[in-house]
């Protein structure tokens, strides 16, 4: 193992570098074709008392099965709750991964395509082989990254393809989120090479290919990303866009923008400018007008001495967001957020996307009057973006800094790592107009005085930080884990708990983070706690002071949590955290009943609801 934290270690110092490519999702066009090869991979788990068997081994050098036993595995799944060993469920170090597939003949004969292998995330770090070559590494579990193959695969086998994604899930002080390996030397307690994995965040460290693998292909002169900002002024839109070309410094480059109809609006030559849409239909949070989450198509063309055109089209919403020391305003309208944390999280699959997960989810949050959600406590897949970009919910993005309480994981290389992650999060997600604010840590010992070693932090904005952010996130658990059982108090203290911050800072606040654990079909009246009706009764004394303040300070309240979620193994946990308003199944307990008339409530007084959505449920 000491090995593989070795690797781990390397890698990290040579991948902390500044980015350079954009990172456009992969989508067809008539230029570009996508080949999903996700599906049944092979895999295996290097246990070698060192994890490093796999290396010294190159067991990339030829098919898996050849080094050894391997399994079947789903992609994109976590690997830890797919077979019955509980080894694989709390592995650490290395796995291997395996797919062949077969690529196109005219993708290798055209010298003109480029051919790229994408991994929507894996976790945590990778590394990547095709026909036995090395093409890339990336550290982070929760970001693409991707290749260009065509050299591999014009120089090997030709249209056999043979990807080896080697991952290793070890956290160390320096990756986010960090942790720590201990090792356990009692012999009288431990065998000999014993170790753990320490950490301080509150969901299971799942881990594996999270996300679909994809070969896609562009002309080798390409557009390598986009940048959108918009805005308005009284009915005209204006999109300034900006286009990078790799591959060519002469390409002609051609933007035209689209209404949902197929109506051209605007269009403009060169890789800069501004687009000027008149009668701008802007996009909308749900809830708040007739016709929300407006997207305009941007059709961008890149032709480049050759003749070669390549062609990528990007959805785009037109809005603005301001932040005031009171409010927090979408297209100059006061938004209030009433909405949920996440995780990605399910039975069988773990973190592994899926696309029936992600609709039904959709499906809930919209049925309870969610207009909002933060992606706590990591980036999630961008398919999700694009459905809250479809669907005009909105999102808080989070990076996966969670759980940084060790003073050791506060030096140069974890803050260069860091922000290397800011870095591709905002590469990644800048152009959905969902996507309204970052959020750069979740409670981080940011408080913490250097000479202080581990501090526990309950707000997510602590001191320290709250004069560099526009809006202060709050998270508190007022009777839970402070005076427990104790519901009469949270009036109190959260009154206490909103003045001390406001009068501090006068910045608008939401309380990113409240409430209690639920077993479902847990009951007792009077409330006690882990009961459904205990549940309830937090909410309904938070919701009391969140109606006083929202008319002053307060824009928003997210629930903690969404769903009920996997956590390691620990005594304040059964089977993990219950503090969802559904189970991990997305059944509603009380609770969820209980907001959903709230914010169904909060969006007749707020919003502009369509007719079919007024009152829904009241
Ligand atoms: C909060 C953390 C969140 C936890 C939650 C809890 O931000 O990740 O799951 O506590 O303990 O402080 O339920």
């Amino acid at each position: 193992m000491r090995a593989a934290e070795r690797l781990l270690l390397a890698a990290l110092c040579s991948v902390c570098q500044a980015l350079q490519d954009g990172m456009l999702f992969p989508t067809e066009s008539p230029s570009r074709e996508v080949k999903d090869v996700s599906g049944l991979w092979i895999f295996r788990a290097d246990e070698s008392p060192e994890r490093s068997r796999g290396f010294e081994q190159q067991w990339y050098k030829s098919p898996l099965a050849e080094t050894g036993p391997v399994i079947d595995m789903p992609v994109p799944s976590s690997y830890n709750d797919i077979t019955q060993d509980a080894q694989i469920r709390d592995f650490i170090g290395w796995v291997w991964y395996e797919k062949d597939v077969w690529v196109p003949a005219r993708w290798i004969q055209d010298r003109g395509t480029r051919i790229v292998l994408r991994v929507g995330s894996a976790h945590y770090y990778s590394v990547l082989w095709v026909n036995g070559v090395k093409v890339t590494e990336h550290v982070g579990g929760h970001l693409p990254f991707e290749a260009d193959i065509s050299g591999v695969l014009r120089q090997t086998s030709g249209n056999q393809c043979r990807i080896t994604i080697a991952v290793n899930n070890t956290l160390t002080l320096e990756t986010l989120p960090p942790g720590t390996i201990q090792y356990m030397t009692d012999r009288s307690r431990y065998p000999a090479g014993y170790f753990v994995q320490n950490t301080n965040f509150d969901f299971f460290n799942y881990a594996g290919i999270h996300r679909p693998v994809l070969l896609y292909t562009t002309p080798k002169a390409h557009i390598d990303d986009i940048t959108v900002e918009t805005t308005f002024s009284d009915n005209i839109g204006l999109v300034s866009f900006n286009v990078s070309v790799l591959g060519s410094s002469k390409a002609a480059v051609k933007v035209t923008l689209s209404a949902q109809d197929g109506r051209c609006v605007a269009s403009a030559d060169g890789s800069r400018g501004v687009l000027k849409v008149t009668d701008v239909n802007l996009w909308w949070p749900y809830l708040m007008h007739e016709n929300p989450a407006y997207l305009y198509s941007m059709e961008v063309q890149a032709t480049a001495e050759d003749g070669q055109t390549d062609v990528y089209t990007l959805p785009v919403g037109i809005r603005t967001v301001k932040v005031t020391s009171t409010q927090f305003l979408i297209n100059n309208k006061p938004f209030y957020f009433h909405g949920v944390n996440k995780h990605e999280d399910a039975d069988i699959r773990g973190k592994g996307f899926d696309w029936p997960l992600v609709v039904k989810d959709f499906n809930l949050m919209k049925w309870m009057g969610a207009n909002s959600f933060r992606t706590s406590h990591y980036p999630y897949a961008e398919e999700i973006l694009q459905m809250a970009d479809r669907h005009g919910i909105v999102i808080i993005d989070e990076c996966p800094g969670v759980g940084i309480k060790d003073i050791r994981s506060f030096g140069n290389v974890s803050l260069a790592h860091h922000l290397t992650v800011m870095e591709e999060l905002v590469r990644r997600d800048k152009n959905h107009p969902s996507v309204v604010m970052w959020s750069v840590a979740n409670e981080p010992a940011s408080e913490m005085p250097p000479e202080e070693k581990t501090v526990f932090a309950d707000s997510l904005c602590s001191a320290r930080q709250a004069p560099y952010v526009d809006v202060i996130c709050v998270n508190s658990y007022f009777s839970w884990y402070q005076d427990p059982g104790h519901t009469e108090l949270i009036g109190l203290q959260l009154n206490t708990q909103f003045d001390n911050w406001y009068g501090k800072y006068q910045k608008p606040i939401i309380q990113s983070e409240y409430g209690a654990d639920a077993v479902p079909g847990l009951h007792s009246d009077p409330p006690m706690m882990f009961t459904e009706e205990y549940q309830k009764t937090v909410l309904q004394n938070y919701h009391n002071v969140f109606d006083q303040k929202r008319k002053e300070f307060v824009i928003g309240e997210l629930i903690w949590n969404f769903a009920d979620f996997m956590t390691s193994q620990s005594i304040i946990r059964v089977v993990g955290n219950k503090k969802g308003i559904f189970t991990r199944q997305r059944q509603p307990k009380a609770g969820a009943f209980l907001l959903r008339e709230r914010y169904w409530r909060i969006a007749n007084e707020t919003g502009v609801l369509p007719t079919w959505a007024r009152y829904p449920c009241l």
